[in-house]
């Protein structure tokens, strides 16, 4: 098979690259190691920038987007019992959407067979060839047998785990990293949601997350030990430990229910740098990722290939490669503002199994800034509801 871009990984960053490379008339294939069902059946992301909203209305597929997804012009930041709401809107003019990563996911995929583009699912032993030459190639196994895929760029959209960067060598990419001592243990329940916009609760036993998807369905976490495991969560412990840790008014109102999934994700920053080598590119959770607590991994993920696609755009239009040489640079820069944003929410919001009590009362002193200063306020929400493109 030949292509213009092989596209490795079916999630939001491959799929939204596709569409848009397929909007502007260039050749792709996607390549993904599971199945399309076992791709939607992952409970990921819940909250959109504006400026990820703009993209998917950008790429024609926004309508149920419009009419499911709910705007949310604020969220409640609460410590230790205080709770205070953060009004975007009112601050910096912004505000997010709340429409999970499962239904954009959806959403791309029904736009993809409608374009007729390629995927190939359930490829086994995806490997990427010739990076640095001018005629890359892609293998898999499917079906029991060897496929190839020669084509002039490779997008590497598979995830912090995929064969993409690992295919790039080891001194042409230098990594950033920080593993957190803990997890997060995620629920997802068919009850309405306890408020109409997030909390994120700091509390000494642990961090807890009121998120949703939809007015009847809600998206719990509580921080956990990194070793936890699931089995040891029954619902009622779990609904146990969040309300000790809400705020009392939101601890009362919270409906609780049977969960219809419960895992644990764990919490890590990671920057791998250049987002390019030779005629790969990076894009997504396969060149960075985020802790969640600031909802920025999808957002990143959609910035990456919105910067990509215009890229590969101008060079199939244009004959210009100034914004493939680009790319790397302009996306890291978001990408760093980002991960200091997520790094920051997480410290400021999380239990550390080192911290002493000085570090805990700067905890506390930055919660009250935030609460008491316009201008700390402005900076959280800019960051929060995403900077413009
Ligand atoms: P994905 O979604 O991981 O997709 C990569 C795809 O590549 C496939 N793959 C391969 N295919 C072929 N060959 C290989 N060797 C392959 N290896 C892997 C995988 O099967 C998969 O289909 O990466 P992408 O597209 O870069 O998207 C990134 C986002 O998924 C991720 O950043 C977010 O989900 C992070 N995240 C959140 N982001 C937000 O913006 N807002 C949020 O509220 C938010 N909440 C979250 C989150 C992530 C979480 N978990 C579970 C990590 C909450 C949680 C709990
Ligand atoms: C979610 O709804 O899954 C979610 C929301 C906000 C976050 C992280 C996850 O910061």
């Amino acid at each position: 098979m030949r292509t213009q871009v092989a596209i490795i990984g079916s999630g939001p960053a491959g799929l939204m690259l596709g569409r848009l490379l397929s909007r502007a008339g260039i050749d792709n294939v996607i390549v993904e190691r599971q199945s399309a069902d076992h791709v939607l059946s992952r409970i990921r992301a819940g909250v959109l920038e504006q400026g990820s909203v703009e993209l998917i209305e950008q790429a024609g597929i926004g309508e149920r987007m419009r009419q499911e997804g709910i705007v949310h012009h604020g969220t409640v930041l609460a410590f230790d019992g205080d709770s205070h709401r953060f009004d975007f809107t009112d601050l910096v003019g912004r505000s997010v959407m709340v429409y999970g990563q499962t239904e954009v996911t959806r959403d791309l995929m029904r736009a993809r067979n409608t374009d007729g583009a390629p995927s190939v699912y359930d490829a086994a032993h995806v490997a990427i060839h010739d990076i640095d030459g001018a005629r890359p190639r892609v293998t898999y196994i499917r079906d029991g047998q060897t496929h190839e895929i020669a084509c002039d760029f490779v997008a590497g959209c598979d995830g912090f785990h995929g064969a993409a960067r690992a295919s790039i060598p080891a001194d042409a990419i230098r990594t950033f990293e920080r593993a957190y001592p803990f997890g997060w243990l995620g629920i997802l329940v068919d009850r309405p949601p306890v408020a109409d916009e997030l909390i994120y609760a700091h509390h000494a036993r642990g961090f807890a997350l009121c998120s949703m998807r939809s007015p009847t369905r809600s998206r719990y976490y509580v921080q956990c030990a990194i070793d936890e495991k699931v089995e040891a969560w029954s619902d009622e412990r779990f609904w146990d430990e969040l309300r000790r840790r809400l705020p009392p008014a939101a601890a009362d109102a919270l409906q609780t229910g049977p969960s219809i999934e419960k895992s644990i994700a764990p919490l890590r920053s990671f920057v791998a740098e250049p987002m390019r080598f030779g005629r790969l590119f990076l894009a997504g959770d396969a060149a960075h990722i985020v802790p969640p607590t600031g909802a920025k991994g999808l957002n990143l993920a959609l910035g990456d290939v919105r910067y990509l696609a215009g890229a590969l755009i101008a060079h199939y239009r244009d004959g210009s490669d100034a914004g493939l040489d680009g790319y790397s640079a302009k996306a890291l820069a978001r990408v760093w503002k980002a991960e200091r944003f997520s790094w920051w929410m997480t410290t400021l919001l999380h239990t550390f199994p080192d911290m002493g009590p000085f570090e805990r009362r700067m905890q506390r002193a930055e919660f009250d800034n935030l609460v008491s200063s316009r201008a700390a306020a402005m900076a959280m929400a800019e960051s929060y509801a995403g900077p413009p493109y």
